[in-house]
Formats: structure tokens, C-alpha cells, sequence
């Protein structure tokens, strides 16, 4: 029997080297970690109860780590290797997101680990977004563009090997494994020689700054690394003091005692230098790459989602425009008197179904010598414990405005055409996992272990 190196513990090597690169290639994301590092750290010191819910997760281990990416792709043939390519890091696509509402023409998944003892080893995810070029209605810049993209190669050949050959064995030994780390850090590298002249880039620019963003390089350059903070709030407001200009408003819920799902602000890189291949020097430029901070809460229920989604979609209609600089103020107020309807209260959210969780054997229940039979009956007697799971994915409304704020405001296109979740599945290669399916597997899961812990017959 050949030894693997697991590849939850490929993921791991994997997000420290990319994170690693992306610290050398963009000095402000440094700087975020650091400011990110600071504030979690004084709100595990001041806040006992945050500090404890997170020993029990298991999440304090795992908070210093925690990162996501994104990348955007042009073709399905690019889609379906990075979809083996993840897999040999155990990632699988989670969730389809499709942001042609918003205006931005891509569909997405994110791929991460599924199973929470994966999860725990690193909680590493990257959405992934699929350039739909068949929204463009420029037939002859749509033919340039699939022309670009049919030319490059965005694997190296050793990692198409080592793919081959994981999926052939079965795994990778600690050679192959670490090789695999170094080869697969390139696709995601960032380059500065552009593929086109400048004045084609113009042309794909003038099209969506995405269709540029994408077409006209030589591979799917990472466009952020996310760090994950325990209060986004006094990050937001200790951001310009680091010279880091953060977005007008923080995407998702407001500021709660229990956060849910997920909470997302950004910053604007700066320009960079590119050379097109009509120029000698780095003479062009190219706004890519760019800081995300997020916070990350409860994971919601179909229930609590869609209440979420419910109270979000008030707000913002109450406000009648895109939440911008101007109307933030505004915005805030909307958000809180809205989401006022939603309990801020753990023992709710689970009565009233709202949000999924895990469940924990306390040591009163570990000696009780009688039990009660039903789970909420545990819990009134304190031999159960729970924490809601935390979220793991993404949100389409949160994900376009992270686009748009980096996108500029003008890129605010519309497109015709829905969603077409077949045709992503089969650019994929496969059908992309149900997250809500997941969680309440997970919870499904804990319920089972707490019933075999107190030799009860089942909890579920
Ligand atoms: C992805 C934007 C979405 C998030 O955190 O919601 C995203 C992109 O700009 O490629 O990363
Ligand atoms: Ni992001």
C-alpha cells in the first residue's frame, strides 16, 4: 500500500503557499492580515462568550488559517480541470451562484470541503466564477475572445500529470504532493505580460472589464484572499488607518449579537502595470486584484434564509438604489430596522428553525445516571450543548456588490438570458453539491454521536 499524503492536508499546504504568494504579489492584503490578526485576537481576549463558542466549534483553531479566494475562468475545458485539479485538495463544488442579475456575466461555484472534520483541517474555499461569453453581443469581439482563450494554457503540464496520477492511484506521496502544491500555485499566479495588444484589451475592457479581466491574460490570476475576522465592524473602522480604503457599506445582515451567514467588505487594489504585446515595458495598466475582509455567522435553514433574503430585499428596495457612498447612512438604518424581525437569540433560531446546529455532551450530562428522552429535554437539563454551524459558503447579492465595487459602478450592464445551471454542470464535468443538504448532514451527523455518547437509541 503506497502512502498518500491526505488531501485535506494538501488543501492546508496549499492555502498557506497561496497565501504566501498573494502577501509577496499584493502588500495591502499584509496588511489586512495583520490589522485582522489584531482584532480577533482583543475579541477572543474581551469576550469570553465569543471565545468559548469557538472552543467548542473547534473554529478558534482554525480562525488564524481561514481563507477564501476567487478566480474567473473563460472556458469550460478550464472549468472541468479545475474541478479535478480541487479535487486532489478534496474541494468540491459547492452551491451555484448566478450573478447575471446583478449585471456581472458569470455563473459560479465555490469549491471547498464538505465533511467538518475536513472542514476543521482547513476550511480553505474558492469561488470560482465561469466567464458566459455567449452574452456578449459582439460577434466579432466574442470570436476574438474565445480565439484568446482557446490559445492559453492555464495548467502546467506536470500538474495535468500529477492530476492524472492522483486520479489513477488514488492519492499522491509527500514528493508528488509537494510538487503538486508548487505546480497547481501557478495557474493562479498573477502576470503582467498581457496576451493582446493594447488596443485589443481596450476593445474587451470597453465590452466589461470583466470580459478584459479574463480574456486577456495568461491565466485565472487569484483576485483576492479573504481572511475571516471576528468583528468586521472595527475592522471596517480601523481600515483607512492602515491606508486601506474599504467599500462604502459591509454586504450582508447588519451587526448582530449572533452573526449569521456571512458578512463581507472589500478594498479597491491599486492599478497595476501590465505590458500588452505591442509594448516593450510595463506600460499599460489593470485594476485585478483587490482585499476582502469577511465575518462569517450562522448557517441558515431554508427557513432562515429565506426570511434573510426576505428582510434583505426590503431594505434594499426601501432604499431605491444601489447602497453606495451617498446613501450608507440610510442604508444601515434600513438594514437594522428590517432585520429587527430576526431573533438575535440562539435558543430561538433553533426553536424556531431558523438556523442549523451542533450539538455537544456536557459533562452534567456525561454523569447524569437518568436521561430524558427528547432532545429538547436535554437541553433544558443541561446535559446538551449547542453552537450554530458556522457558514461556509457564499452570497450572490453580497458577491455582486464585492464585483461591482471592484468592478467600478459603471459596469452595471444588463444581461438577457437566466440561469442555466445545466450548462455550468456540464462545463463542471458534475453536478455541483446542495449546501443546505451538507449542513444538515452535519447536524444530522452531531445529533447521531450525542445519542451514541448517552446510549440513547436516537435523537434525531
Ligand atoms: C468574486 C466575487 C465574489 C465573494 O466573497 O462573495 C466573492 C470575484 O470578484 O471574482 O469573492
Ligand atoms: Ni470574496
Amino acid at each position: 500500500m503506497p502512502s498518500f499524503v491526505s488531501p485535506d492536508e494538501i488543501r492546508a499546504r496549499f492555502s498557506r503557499a497561496m497565501s504566501d504568494m498573494y502577501k509577496q504579489e499584493v502588500p495591502l492584503y499584509g496588511a489586512l492580515l495583520e490589522l485582522v490578526g489584531e482584532v480577533n485576537q482583543s475579541v477572543m481576549a474581551q469576550q469570553p462568550d465569543i471565545a468559548r463558542a469557538l472552543q467548542w466549534t473547534g473554529e478558534a483553531q482554525r480562525l488564524d488559517m481561514e481563507r477564501h479566494g476567487a478566480i474567473r475562468v473563460g472556458t469550460a475545458a478550464e472549468l472541468g480541470t479545475l474541478a479535478r485539479l480541487f479535487a486532489v485538495m478534496g474541494m468540491q463544488p459547492v452551491g451555484y451562484y448566478d450573478l447575471t442579475p446583478a449585471g456581472v456575466p458569470v455563473h459560479s461555484t465555490a469549491f471547498r470541503a464538505v465533511h467538518e472534520q475536513s472542514l476543521q483541517v482547513s476550511p480553505f474555499r474558492v469561488f470560482t466564477s465561469l466567464l458566459r461569453l455567449e452574452l456578449i453581443d459582439n460577434a466579432a469581439l466574442r470570436e476574438l475572445a474565445e480565439e484568446l482563450l482557446a490559445q492559453r494554457q492555464i495548467f502546467t503540464p506536470r500538474a495535468l500529470h500529477l492530476i492524472e496520477q492522483c486520479e489513477r492511484d488514488g492519492g499522491l506521496n509527500e514528493t508528488d504532493a509537494q510538487d503538486f502544491v508548487t505546480q497547481a500555485l501557478e495557474t493562479f499566479r498573477w502576470h503582467h505580460d498581457a496576451t493582446v495588444s493594447s488596443a485589443q484589451y481596450q476593445r474587451l475592457h470597453d465590452q466589461h472589464r470583466l470580459v478584459a479581466d479574463v480574456v486577456a491574460f495568461k491565466g485565472p490570476h487569484i483576485n483576492h484572499l479573504t481572511p475571516r475576522t471576528l468583528d468586521i465592524d472595527a475592522v471596517q473602522a480601523a481600515m483607512p488607518g492602515r491606508g486601506i480604503t474599504p467599500k462604502a457599506v459591509i454586504e450582508g445582515p447588519p451587526t448582530r449579537k449572533h452573526p449569521i451567514l456571512l458578512r463581507q467588505t472589500s478594498f479597491k487594489a491599486l492599478q497595476e502595470e501590465v505590458a500588452f504585446t505591442d509594448q516593450h515595458a510595463a506600460s499599460g495598466s489593470h485594476t485585478a486584484r483587490f482585499g476582502e475582509v469577511e465575518q462569517r455567522g450562522a448557517a441558515l435553514t431554508p427557513k432562515g434564509r429565506e426570511l434573510y433574503d426576505r428582510l434583505l430585499n426590503t431594505a434594499r428596495d426601501a432604499l431605491a438604489s444601489f447602497p453606495s457612498e451617498s446613501n450608507a447612512g440610510e442604508y444601515l438604518r434600513q438594514l437594522g430596522e428590517h432585520f429587527a424581525e430576526f431573533p438575535d437569540d440562539l435558543a430561538q433560531m433553533r426553536e424556531q428553525g431558523l438556523a442549523y446546529f451542533r450539538y455537544f455532551v456536557t459533562e452534567k450530562g456525561v454523569a447524569a445516571s437518568e436521561l430524558p428522552a427528547t432532545l429538547q429535554g436535554l437541553i433544558d437539563a443541561g446535559h446538551l450543548h449547542f453552537q450554530p454551524l458556522v457558514y461556509e459558503d457564499f452570497l450572490p447579492v453580497s458577491a455582486a456588490g464585492i464585483f461591482q465595487s471592484n468592478l467600478g459602478d459603471d459596469a452595471q450592464s444588463h444581461y438577457a438570458g437566466g440561469s442555466t445551471q445545466d450548462s455550468f454542470h456540464q462545463a463542471l464535468g458534475r453536478e455541483v453539491l446542495d449546501e443546505l443538504e451538507l449542513y444538515a448532514q452535519t447536524q444530522q451527523r452531531s445529533l447521531h454521536d450525542c445519542a451514541a455518547q448517552l446510549g440513547l437509541p436516537s435523537l434525531a
